[in-house]
C-alpha cells in the first residue's frame, strides 16, 4: 500500500478528506474554540499569545465557512466562568473584538457576512460593546454567513433568563395557559431565537464535553471532537468534520 493512502490515527478520528457533498453542507456549525492556552504554552508563550492566534484562526475558518456556504457559525468566544481567569488575561480577552474588527470588518463586509452575538453583552467593558455595536451595525444588511458570537454566554444563564421573560409575559395566565405553553414557544426567549438550532457541534483540544453551551440547542446535533488545538485547527480539519457529518446518519430520535 501507497504511504499517502494508508490511514494515520494520530490525524483525527474523522473521515478522511474526500469529495464533500456540497449539498449536504451543515446550515449551522457551532464551535467550541478550546486549546489556545495550551497551545502557547507549549510554545513557552503567554496565554495571551494563544487567544491572538485563535483570533486569527477564526478569521481562517470564516473565510472557509463561507465559501462552504454554512448559513451560521456559532462560536463560544468567552463564558460566563471565564471572569474568574486572571485580570490581565481577560483585559486582553476584551480587546480582542477590537481588534479582529479593525483587521477584518471590510472583509467580512465584502463577503456579504453578518455579525451577531448571544450573550450578557452589556456586562462587557464598553470599548468591546462599542467594536460589536460597530460590527453589526455595519453588516446588518448582509445576507450570507451570518457569523455569532457568543460572548459572557452560559447555557443555564439563558435558560433561566428566558424562563423569567416567559413567566412575567404570562403573569396573569391561568393554569390551563400555562400548560399549552410549548418548546417552540419557550425557545422565542431563547438569545438564539432567530437561528436554527446547531447541526453540527465541533470542539477543538480533544476535550469532550459541552461546557454549558447551547445546551438547549445542541439536543439532536452531531457532536464531533477534534483533537487539533484551536490555533492549529484550519479549513482542511472543517471539511474533515463536515465530511464525518455527512458520514453519520442523522436519526432525531426514532425514523
Ligand atoms: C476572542 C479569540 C478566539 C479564541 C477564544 C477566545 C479569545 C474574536 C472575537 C470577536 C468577538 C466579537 C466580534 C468580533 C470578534 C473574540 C472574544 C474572544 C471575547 F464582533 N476572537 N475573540 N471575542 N478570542
Amino acid at each position: 500500500m501507497f504511504k499517502k493512502f494508508k490511514k494515520n490515527h494520530h490525524q483525527s478520528q474523522s473521515a478522511d478528506i474526500g469529495a464533500l457533498d456540497l449539498q449536504k453542507i451543515p446550515q449551522h456549525i457551532a464551535i467550541i474554540m478550546d486549546g489556545n492556552g495550551r497551545w502557547a504554552k507549549q510554545r513557552k508563550m503567554p496565554r495571551v499569545k494563544g487567544h491572538y492566534q485563535g483570533m486569527e484562526t477564526i478569521k481562517t475558518i470564516t473565510r472557509a465557512a463561507s465559501d462552504l456556504n454554512v448559513k451560521y457559525l456559532t462560536l463560544y468566544a468567552f463564558s460566563t466562568e471565564n471572569w474568574s481567569r486572571p485580570q490581565e488575561e481577560v483585559n486582553y480577552i476584551m480587546g480582542l473584538p477590537v481588534n479582529f474588527l479593525n483587521t477584518f470588518l471590510p472583509e467580512l463586509i465584502e463577503k456579504n457576512v453578518k455579525v451577531e452575538t448571544i450573550g450578557f453583552i452589556d456586562e462587557l467593558p464598553p470599548k468591546t460593546i462599542q467594536a460589536i455595536e460597530e460590527a453589526k451595525l455595519k453588516t446588518a444588511d448582509n445576507t450570507g454567513l451570518t457569523l455569532i458570537f457568543a460572548i459572557n454566554y452560559g447555557g443555564r444563564a439563558e435558560i433561566m433568563k428566558g424562563i423569567q421573560n416567559m413567566i412575567k409575559a404570562h403573569k396573569h395566565a391561568s393554569d390551563r395557559d400555562i400548560e399549552q405553553l410549548t418548546e417552540q414557544h419557550f425557545a422565542q426567549y431563547l438569545m438564539t431565537s432567530d437561528f436554527p438550532d446547531p447541526d453540527l457541534l465541533i470542539r477543538t483540544s480533544g476535550e469532550q464535553r459541552i461546557s454549558n453551551f447551547l445546551i438547549w440547542q445542541l439536543s439532536y446535533s452531531e457532536f464531533i471532537f477534534n483533537d487539533k488545538m484551536w490555533p492549529d485547527f484550519d479549513e482542511t480539519e472543517l471539511k474533515a468534520c463536515i465530511k464525518t457529518y455527512q458520514s453519520r446518519q442523522r436519526r432525531f430520535g426514532g425514523l
